[in-house]
């Protein structure tokens, strides 16, 4: 079986991230059997997509740590096994059948004991030759004997997931010439050779949702990615190959995926489930079609998208949304330090945090502890401001609340903050409308 081609979004995974790698699999295992794609994730699954492939009974993807090349990217899986009660003339006969160099011993109860190659028996030989006369041809009595007496027990031992960089250290290290791959429970399911470990095979990823080495799974530079579906900006993703290289100024990698639906005339009718994930993750990438990164194109697919999986968009929305705020804890710390970004200017710096929400009003009860929160940090860290940003999906704008000196904030913004606080109407987009504001 050969290893899967990953699909992955970025670090810190959104819902685009997660439901358009499920999607984009879908679609490339519809397009293509000659391989198999997995997507897969690389953090926590937010509140959102948890709610969605469980209402839409899809499977978790996995998540991926790293995609160095490992011991089980290399191995020979399920190598021949001997008992260690078999006698050697049954170990000799299928060497000499199989025209292998090494057996893996195991016991009764399936684990690894140790293995026996072709130089277990010249040793034996040799010795024997010693032992009787010129004149007398040798008996190698040895061969009636079980395997046990003559286990080789002092093999490097890998596991499948080690790094092919560490597994190659350990073999050099050692005076044999392969190692054995040991299960958790020590049963035996690879050997590799010092020449399996000299390959560098390369896993395949594709990647969703991101384009920039900084925002992809550890060990990419190692990888091969051979395809790129993303609608940020062009990043610093390099390959050796030409590859499908997709990137479009829409407002969700899930729009682009749509797209690809429908360039390969794949119905997305009979793929209901996958249309509902698609078009939920062009409603929160794109705040509900709100956000200002929301195209002409991004209202058909999402039209089209809601007809496929029989739903409404609205209601869709709205449930998707209490998804996504029924997991918040709702305590000040969290309110404050969930999403919050440190800017240097000049020699001192600023905070923004941004909460989003659909209930300013319950956040707000808490204004005195947030604001207090925010002055500790100001003070900690010697800022200029700590501003947090509550804004309202719904109520599409963002009630600032700012510790220290708050001019630059009510200059940049031409508001007036009362009480260290104000409703500023339109600011949805920290990124967009936030930050270029008060940085340049
Ligand atoms: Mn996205």
């Amino acid at each position: 079986m050969t290893e899967p081609i990953i699909v992955v979004g970025h670090r810190n995974p959104d819902n685009d991230s997660i439901s358009s790698a499920v999607a984009y699999a879908h679609l490339k295992n519809i397009l293509d059997s000659t391989q198999h794609y997995a997507p897969y994730r690389l953090g926590p699954l937010p509140p959102e997509s948890e709610y969605l492939l469980n209402r839409f009974n899809i499977p978790i993807p996995q998540i991926l740590t790293h995609v160095h090349s490992r011991v089980l990217d290399v191995m020979t899986p399920q190598p021949l096994q001997v008992l260690d009660t078999d006698t050697m003339r049954q170990a000799a006969e299928l060497l000499k059948a199989r025209a292998i160099r090494t057996l893996v011993v195991s016991g009764k109860d399936g684990l690894y004991r140790g293995i026996i190659d072709t130089q277990t028996f010249a040793n034996l030989y040799l010795a024997e030759l010693d032992e009787v006369e010129p004149t007398t041809a040798t008996r190698f009595t040895t061969l009636a004997r079980p395997i046990s007496d003559f286990l080789v027990s002092d093999v490097p031992i890998l596991e499948p997931d080690d790094l092919l960089s560490e597994a190659r250290e350990k073999v050099l290290a050692s005076s044999l010439r392969q190692a054995v791959v040991l299960d958790a429970a020590r049963r035996c399911v690879g050997i590799v050779t010092r020449t399996d470990l000299a390959r560098t095979p390369r896993r395949r990823v594709i990647l969703v949702d991101h384009n920039e080495v900084s925002q992809a799974v550890n060990g990419i530079l190692e990888a091969e990615v051979v395809e790129v579906v993303d609608h940020h900006r062009i990043g610093d993703i390099q390959t050796h190959l030409p590859i499908p290289f997709i990137n479009l100024p829409l407002g969700s990698t899930a729009s682009i995926v749509t797209t690809e639906f429908q360039r390969y005339a794949v119905p997305l009718e009979e793929h209901p489930t996958i249309a509902a994930l698609l078009l939920s993750a062009l409603l929160t990438d794109t705040v509900l079609l709100k956000s200002p990164t929301t195209t002409a194109r991004d209202r058909e697919l999402a039209a089209l998208l809601a007809r496929a999986a029989s739903l409404d968009i609205e209601t869709f929305g709205r449930e998707l949304l209490e998804a996504r705020f029924s997991g918040q804890d709702g305590s000040v710390e969290s309110i404050v330090l969930a999403d919050s970004k440190e800017f240097v200017l000049g020699d001192t710096g600023f905070v923004i945090s941004q909460y989003e929400t659909i209930d300013t009003e319950r956040i707000l009860t808490k204004q005195p502890e947030i604001l207090a929160f925010l002055e500790t940090m100001v003070a900690q860290r010697s800022l200029e401001f700590a501003l947090l940003l509550v804004t309202d999906i719904t109520r599409e704008g963002s009630q600032f609340i700012v510790a220290g000196k708050p001019q630059l904030v009510e200059h940049a913004f031409n508001i007036r903050l009362e009480g260290a606080s104000t409703w500023v109407p339109g600011i949805l987009s920290r990124k967009k409308q936030v930050v270029p504001r008060l940085l340049g």
